[in-house]
């Protein structure tokens, strides 16, 4: 049996939930509609967070033309001066890190301590972007002719549309705004509709930081009304999207039409492969963080267990032992270990994914949605483990999103590699085994944009690439330096004090 914490906002809330607003060019706007939408709490249904503002296409359009109007001298603010407004952001979230993940916890579930790490995560990158801000490298290279200065140089690109999931509701608008925002862009931000509040805290804490007005906009509302309109409009430049490979793949048909750059970061199937000569305690710690760890609702969560099968039953042993003593409840709870999924149509997914996996392999834990006690007013789904699932099978192929793992039983190294790549997906993966050789050739063999060996799936750091191959994205990387990549157009720049007219590859023949 899954213990169950006491969850402190048990009694339901009766205070009329406050109702929150865009921002748009400076000032909190309520929508044109007038219509709001609920954000409540996933651990406990009866706590509404506030009422959030319904957004339309008109919304959008203003927030657009507010990014466009501020951009001409955003882009001719020193860079360094623009790091500094981030350095100030930086310390405003480091100032207010506890409030802001007891927030999140509340809207997004995820336990205290992880979205402690989320609101760092957030702190990192607007720190390692702020520097960016004097650092920005192009390349000065030396020309082929004589008396010619060549350079390049990373401008802006105009208005970006941020589109926002829900499960890193700090870290990920952070990872896109702050390269974005240092570059010299302008942004509108939509928010995942299931954390609106997250969203509206950050930017409450981004207009105390000094960001001009129009410079960050933020319009709240669905997909289909706000997120189109971002999609759609000839005068945002770039969209950079974190979410589902459908919705992704539709976003970059849009944007296509449009000659627009996209940059997507969406589904993963993560593996762990486990040999034989692993430390099986050490793989367990890993493999039971990433796979339940945010309730299984990371981009990078561990979802499959490809294990050599002379160590399938003790790993498979200690696995189990250890996934039935996870503690469920609401986050804020001390002790609690897994928090609630992030909605009923999750849970849905969830259990029908259960259902699938029934007839593919093994049930060996879970299967349920957690109803026990105070978890009955949230989302919660019990940590389940399949066995004996074969690498094709549906459960072991589509992302669930949720706290399911399967492990497929292989014969040796080789089997490994390929059916951990064998899937569509290619954000990260890992290995646990003492033999070097074998590592290497995983850090060579697997494909994916993040490896770790001995490690679970989870705990990628701001300064490195984040991002996957194949349908995990469409080639671009968040975070580090190369985020730049995505809110930035190149410019050559050639100067010629010879005073003469020099003709590249005309004058510049071989002796
Ligand atoms: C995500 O799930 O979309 O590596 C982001 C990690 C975190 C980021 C995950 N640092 O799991």
């Amino acid at each position: 049996m899954t213990e169950i914490a006491a969850s402190p906002g048990s009694t339901a809330a009766v205070a009329t939930p406050a109702t929150f607003r865009h921002f748009i060019a400076g000032a909190w706007a309520d929508g044109v509609s007038g219509e709001t939408f609920e954000s409540v709490n996933p651990a406990d249904g009866r706590d509404v967070i506030g009422r959030f503002q319904a957004g339309t296409p008109a919304d959008a359009a203003m927030a657009i033309r507010a990014a466009e109007m501020a951009f001409p001298a955003w882009r001719a603010t020193p860079a360094p001066k623009r790091g500094e407004i981030l350095y100030r952001f930086g310390e405003l979230m480091a100032r207010h890190k506890e409030r802001l993940a007891r927030a999140m916890t509340r809207e997004m579930g995820k336990v205290l301590a992880e979205a402690r790490g989320d609101v760092q995560e957030g702190i990192d990158i607007t720190y390692l972007m702020a520097g960016e801000g004097r650092r920005m490298f192009g390349d000065t290279v030396p020309s082929e002719l004589p008396d010619k200065w060549a350079m390049s140089i990373r401008q802006p690109i105009g208005v970006a549309g941020i589109i926002t999931p829900w499960n890193f509701p700090i870290a990920i608008p952070c990872w896109k705004m702050m390269p974005a925002l240092v570059t010299g862009n302008t942004v509108v931000f939509k928010p995942a509709s299931d954390t609106p509040h997250c969203a509206t805290l950050l930017v409450e804490l981004m207009a105390e930081a000094g960001f001009p007005p129009g410079t960050v906009n933020l319009v709240t509302g669905s997909g289909a009304a706000v997120g189109d309109t971002i999609v759609e409009s000839p005068d945002v430049a770039v969209i950079s999207f974190t979410g589902s490979s459908t919705t992704g793949k539709r976003i970059a048909e849009r944007a296509g039409r449009r000659l627009k750059r996209v940059s997507l970061e969406l589904g993963g199937k993560n593996g762990v492969v486990v040999l034989r000569d692993a430390d099986l305690d050490l793989a367990t710690d890993g493999i039971l963080w990433s796979a339940f760890g945010t309730t299984g609702q990371r981009c990078t969560a561990c979802s499959r267990v490809i294990v050599e099968a002379p160590v399938l039953e003790p790993l498979l042993d200690r696995l189990v032992t250890r996934a039935r003593g996870l503690r469920l409840g609401d986050g804020l709870v001390e002790g609690v270990d897994v928090g609630p999924l992030i909605n009923a149509a999750a849970v849905d997914k969830v259990r029908s994914y259960v259902g699938i996996g029934r007839t593919e392999g093994d049930l060996v834990l879970g299967g349920e949605p957690a109803t026990d006690g105070e978890l009955a007013h949230g989302t919660f789904f019990q940590p389940t483990i399949f066995s004996k699932v074969k690498p094709m099978a549906r459960i072991g192929q589509e992302e669930i999103f949720g706290p399911v793992l399967s492990v497929i039983p292989v014969d040796d190294v080789d089997a490994a590699v390929t059916a951990l790549n064998q899937t569509r997906y290619g954000l990260s993966a890992s290995i646990f085994t003492r033999d070097v050789n074998a590592a290497f050739r995983a850090m060579r063999d697997l494909e994916a944009g993040i490896v770790y060996v001995n490690a679970g799936t989870t705990g990628a750091e701001t300064h490195l690439p984040f991002g996957g191959w194949k349908e995990t994205g469409n080639g671009h990387r968040e975070a580090g330096h190369v985020a730049l990549d995505t809110y930035t157009e190149w410019k050559s720049i050639y100067v010629d004090f010879s005073g003469h007219l020099q003709r590249a590859q005309i004058d510049n023949q071989p002796e």
